[in-house]
């Protein structure tokens, strides 16, 4: 196969109008730049003393590990120049990052959790940064509003994720199926490895923290307990697999199938997992590699964001797995 490049790839599949400006292709370029930089930085961090937490803790309250404010700055440096951008939102920020006027603006949001499953990053464990693009409304001048970022997932013109394991890949869908690029070190550019990608209809693996059952309700603890019970495609029970990294858990769930879950819990009744910055551009990758999301009783690409760093409980996977959920939830909905 000869290699074809992302660029080579964008260009062939982006739908050409008389309007467009190639502020897409462009942000996507830089995109892929700021993860190539990040990658660097991680293949190096035991050498660089960036292992490590700097001691202060993030807007969600958690640890801040020094790798994931050096993601998130190359995000934002490279990000806020590209030209295509109003707004961005980092799981790293509080608020709204709005483009200034010292910077050429367009009419794209880029919402980023720069470095997922950072705590991996001190045991060289795969982490990523996972990405969504969503387009400002149309007619909206001015001062981006928040209102304008709270959209539902369904409305991603694209999404994706760079993975920083043992190679780096890009997987990036703009709505025409979802691809996967590898990282070739020796020239810096990704190519083409993982054309057209589908997730299984069923999978044999499931993917949670059972550490935290105890704190799971009834309708959560029996979803977990189908997968102990029954038998997967193959007649053979379903595997366990948790790395504690979204991204790598989604990445083995789209390229073997399963499902990846993190329920709500007592002590988080909306869950864990950031709606906009996590769970929206993995539900829509999902879905266009023929898989499904939901929060076990809906879509989550339905799901209205209420703010910024909202959060929601999160089944992700095989159709037929996260349907198998599903129908548990409906059952205790209805009881
Ligand atoms: P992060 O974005 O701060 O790294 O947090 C999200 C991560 C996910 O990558 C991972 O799936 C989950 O948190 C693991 O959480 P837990 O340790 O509670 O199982
Ligand atoms: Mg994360």
């Amino acid at each position: 196969m000869a290699d074809i490049t992302v660029t080579e790839h964008l260009l062939l599949h982006q739908k050409r109008t008389p309007q467009a400006t190639g502020q897409f292709t462009g942000l996507l370029y830089d995109l892929i730049l700021s993860g190539k930089s990040i990658a660097r930085r991680i293949n190096k961090a035991g050498l660089l003393d960036i292992l490590g937490g700097t001691g202060e803790v993030n807007v969600q309250g958690e640890d801040v590990q020094k790798m994931d404010t050096i993601a998130n700055r190359i995000m934002i440096y490279r990000m806020e120049r590209c030209g295509a951008l109003c707004a961005m939102s980092s799981e790293e920020e509080a608020d709204l990052i709005r483009v200034g006027p010292e910077f050429p603006r367009g009419d794209y949001i880029l919402i980023f959790d720069p470095l997922d499953g950072s705590s991996n990053i001190d045991i060289n464990v795969d982490v990523g940064t996972i990405f969504s693009i969503l387009r400002r409304p149309a007619g909206e001048k001015g001062e981006v509003r928040i209102e304008d970022v709270l959209q539902p997932g369904y409305q991603q013109v694209g999404a994706g994720y760079i993975l920083y394991g043992p190679s780096t890949m890009l997987v990036l869908s703009t709505g025409q199926g979802v691809h996967g690029f590898t990282l070739d070190p020796g020239v810096g550019e990704f190519l083409l490895s993982h054309p057209d990608m589908k997730i299984p209809e069923q999978g044999y693996i499931f993917s949670v923290n059972e550490g935290y059952s105890r704190y799971w309700d009834d309708a959560a603890k029996e979803a977990v307990n189908w997968f102990h019970t029954t038998e997967s495609f193959d007649g053979k029970p379903y595997s366990a697999r948790y790395v504690g990294a979204l991204v790598a858990d989604f990445h083995r769930t789209l390229l073997r199938g399963g499902i990846y879950m993190y329920p709500a819990e007592k002590r988080k009744p909306e869950g864990k997992l950031r709606l906009m910055c996590e769970a929206n551009p993995l539900a829509f990758l999902a879905e266009q590699a023929g898989g499904k999301a939901s929060d076990g009783k809906t879509r989550i690409l339905d799901k209205l964001p209420n703010k910024l760093h909202a959060r929601t409980p999160l089944f992700i996977g095989s159709k037929k797995d996260v349907e198998a959920v599903e129908r548990i939830y409906a059952k205790y909905e209805k009881a």
